[in-house]
């Protein structure tokens, strides 16, 4: 790891910024993907995974039958069976303490007001293909779109892994397509003959697939978010052990070349015993090339104080963040900027990652300044209803007209006036 120790405040920013991606040069190549979707369907589709994905298909196997979902649970494990109907199991109940009651609140007598949750109609989910099969990622996507009650959630991977086709049964996905890449992303926003048009378009992806979510996004498909390389900060005191904090950084790590890794300490036993252990760990791992390349663009900050560790790791903003120190949970009260955080020496970001229950989509980037990760929220609209009574018109009306007249909207005002005048009609009778 580079060991960067008491920088100064001004330093900062460099210290923390992610790399920049010029967006413009993949756009170019994204853009003509999509209008080709667009206009071609499924016919589109076709062309597109044997050119890029060398994959020969017709129209007719895009999606993938019934018969190959219901075989996948035979070419699993029992023991990985179990823990995906676990995680599935831990997952449901989080996310379904999300679930608010409707409630109805009266804000001047006579004046009701309320919010209901309605599942947004059709969903669409992507899961990337490349070396890690992310099944765990249709459990977070697809648990609280089953919950939400989506009436048509699709799922398009160029993966035909086992697992995947497990969990997405187990969530009740019963539409999944064979696409990959823009083009499959192009397939849910627009629809093909095939493949439903949805109106939000949930998952990770590479660049393409992000630029591809972007540029539905302004045609007017909402998207969860704009997803970044993943990132993990840790912040560690002499309390925690270093082996734990090793072992957390490599899973980070190990996501792929462009993942970001950073330790935070006031300690600089913990930094350096943190970095003698490193290569002993790294050296075992299957995927240690793609650890050791992220790792180059690592970096352990030694900090003064308490309070500049703190400083440091709400201007990060980290996707994931561990606090391996004394008090964890008190010193999480102080993290204002983070996706979601990891108290103390038993919880590895893989346990979010996987099982515990909470979700894994999370906001990378320093998008979690303002952004929340994937929730129950994120499948659902909320849509406001009210009612007013004779009696309540009678009291927020004036409030109303006063209020119109003000904003020179006659017709505004009048459709208020109308009504207590009929009021006022109707009582002299
Ligand atoms: N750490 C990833 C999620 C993941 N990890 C899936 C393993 N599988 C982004 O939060
Ligand atoms: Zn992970």
């Amino acid at each position: 790891m580079n060991i960067i120790p008491f920088p100064d405040r001004a330093e900062w920013p460099a210290l923390l910024a992610r790399p920049v991606q010029s967006t413009e040069q993949i756009e170019a190549v994204v853009a003509p993907i999509l209008a080709r979707v667009r206009a071609g369907g499924d016919a589109a589709l076709v062309e597109l995974a044997q050119q890029f994905d060398k994959v020969t298909l017709d129209a007719t196997q895009l999606e993938v039958t019934s018969d190959v979902l219901d075989a996948a649970e035979n070419q699993l494990s029992v023991v990985l069976k179990a823990a995906i109907r676990q995680a599935y199991q831990n997952i449901r109940t989080f996310h379904e303490a999300q679930r608010q009651t409707v409630e109805k609140i009266e804000t001047m007598p006579g004046v009701t007001c309320w919010r209901k949750s309605v599942g947004i109609e059709r969903v669409g989910l992507y899961i990337p293909g490349g070396t890690a099969p992310l099944f765990s990622t249709v459990l977070m996507l697809g648990v609280p779109a089953q919950l939400a009650g989506c009436r048509e959630v699709v799922l398009c991977t160029p993966s035909n892994h086992p697992a995947i086709y497990f969990a997405a049964k187990l969530v009740g996905i019963t539409k999944i397509f064979r696409l990959g890449g823009a083009q499959a992303i192009a397939a849910m926003a627009y629809g093909t003959e095939s493949v439903p048009q949805v109106y939000k378009i949930f998952g990770p992806g590479n660049q393409y697939v992000t630029a591809a979510k972007m540029l539905v996004a302004k045609e007017g498909v909402a998207i969860d978010m704009p997803a970044g390389p993943s990132e993990v900060a840790v912040y560690a005191d002499d309390s925690a052990i270093p082996a734990f904090v090793v072992a957390d950084l490599l899973s980070q790590a190990e996501h792929g070349a462009d993942s970001q890794v950073l330790l935070v300490s006031t300690s600089k036993r913990l930094i350096n015993s943190v970095n003698l252990t490193m290569s002993t760990q790294l050296g075992k791992l299957p995927r240690r090339d793609l650890a050791a390349k992220a790792l180059e663009n690592s970096k352990a900050i030694l900090v003064e104080t308490h309070a500049d560790a703190i400083d440091l790791l709400n201007q990060y903003a980290a996707e994931h963040l561990i606090l391996s120190v004394e008090n964890a949970e008190a010193v999480s009260d102080e993290i204002i900027n983070a996706g979601s955080i990891f108290l103390g020496n038993y919880t590895p970001e893989s346990a979010g990652d996987y099982a515990s229950g909470t979700n894994h989509t999370l906001p990378t980037n320093g998008f979690a300044r303002a952004y929340s990760g994937v929730s129950l929220d994120s499948f659902v609209k909320k849509i406001t209803v009210q009612h007013i009574s004779p009696d309540g018109l009678q009291v927020l009306g004036p409030v109303v007209e006063a209020m119109a007249e003000a904003e020179s909207l006659d017709a505004h005002k009048r459709a208020v006036s109308i009504r207590l005048a009929s009021l006022t009609e109707a009582n002299l009778v």
